[in-house]
């Protein structure tokens, strides 16, 4: 339960840029060995905690897959109105 709110949260700090995923995940994916860690990750969302990477961590391994992170990023990136 406290996972599921944990991921409703990031996704909603996620929501709020407007990036697509994809692009998103290449440009985070600063020693390009297809995940991000915590800190690669902080680079593009400097307000993600620990906890909300974790959620996003669907494996748990500690790296953001591109899927994983495309799990916490909308389809089409900026979609989402935050004004
Ligand atoms: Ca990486
Ligand atoms: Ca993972």
């Amino acid at each position: 339960m406290i996972r599921k709110l944990l991921a409703v949260t990031a996704v909603t700090l996620f929501a709020s840029t407007s990036v697509h995923a994809a692009e998103a995940f290449k440009q985070a994916d600063v020693n390009a060995d297809g995940a991000l860690s915590m800190e690669e990750v902080a680079k593009i969302f400097p307000d993600t905690t620990e906890d909300q990477f974790k959620a996003a961590d669907a494996d748990g391994n500690g790296a953001l897959s591109e899927e994983e992170f495309a799990a916490a990023v909308p389809a089409e990136g900026g979609t989402v109105k935050t004004n």
